[in-house]
């Protein structure tokens, strides 16, 4: 593919990286998309169940699906896409990871600089005292309460209508602004804020590249659209 030639160009000459991931870089480790048919589960789409209200309404069901996913996921590994942007970390001085999966998959695969915009789904939070602690319970016993102070706890996870921690959106910015190339592996950009993420580095002058299956609402926008597995492309380009 000519495209992958021009970006490993781009790469050769690069100060300063910054990667953005999706579902997609996960789905070759068998982890389900959340827009595609095997992310269902028992009928309900993520915008039923991810939200604050979901949880208020149904802790019980908000917590099922969360172990379904823990199930499916502990028995999950990095691919060849995770271990490559792992590597990017070790070649490039400046370098960000933003990543919206809460899989964890990127920190197994070796990755350090990363920000987990929508939090990690092996921490749990005290819905009383606000207390985040690692929780690798698989299942968990429902309902699952806190430590420290007997309450419920949820799932340490952004959900549809809570804000992204600040640190994360300003050292996310950061990187988006500052990088001579983004790269954007398998993410739908259907999600805000990370749905604004590529205009935001294109206008502030870098060179973007996505990789998806996929033609997707940023395709137009990039310099070079990468149509395959992520675990295929993402090796290819080091
Ligand atoms: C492959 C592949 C392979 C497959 N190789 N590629 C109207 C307009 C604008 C914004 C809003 C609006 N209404 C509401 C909002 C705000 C809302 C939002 O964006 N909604 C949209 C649906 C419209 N956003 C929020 O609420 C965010 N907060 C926020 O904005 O705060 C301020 C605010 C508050 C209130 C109102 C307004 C503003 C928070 C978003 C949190 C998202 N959380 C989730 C779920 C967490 C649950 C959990 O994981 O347990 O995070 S949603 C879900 O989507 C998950 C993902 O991280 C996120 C993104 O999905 P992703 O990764 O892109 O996956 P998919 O499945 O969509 O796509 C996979 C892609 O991979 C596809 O393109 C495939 O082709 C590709 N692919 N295999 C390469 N092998
Ligand atoms: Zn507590």
């Amino acid at each position: 593919m000519a495209g992958i030639l021009e970006v490993k160009t781009r790469l050769a000459t690069a100060r300063s990286v910054t990667v953005l991931t999706g579902a997609g870089i996960s789905a070759d480790s068998g982890v389900p998309t959340f827009r595609g048919a095997d992310g269902l589960w028992r009928n309900f789409r993520a915008e039923d169940l991810a939200t604050p209200g979901a949880f208020a309404r149904d802790p019980r069901l908000v917590w099922e699906w969360y172990n379904w996913r823990r199930e499916l996921i502990a028995t999950r590994k990095p691919n060849p896409a995770h271990d490559a942007v792992a590597a990017m970390e070790r070649r490039f001085s400046r370098f960000w990871l933003i990543t919206q999966n809460v899989d964890g998959l990127h920190r197994d695969a070796g990755s350090t600089r990363l920000s987990e915009i929508h939090g990690n789904i092996w921490k749990v939070r005290c819905t009383a005292c606000g207390r985040i602690e690692d929780n690798r319970q698989v299942p968990i016993p429902i309902l699952p309460v806190c430590t420290l102070c007997h309450k419920l706890v949820r799932p340490h996870i952004v959900w549809f209508g809570e804000s992204l921690a600040a640190e994360d959106l300003a050292t996310s910015h950061a990187a988006l602004e500052s990088c001579d190339v983004l790269l954007i592996i398998g993410t739908s950009g259907m999600v805000y804020p990370a749905a604004s993420f590529a205009p935001v580095a294109k206008s502030a002058g870098a060179f973007v590249v996505e990789i998806n299956l996929d033609a997707t609402p940023n395709s137009d926008l990039v310099d070079v659209a990468l149509q395959g597995h992520a675990k295929d492309i993402v090796p290819l380009l080091l």
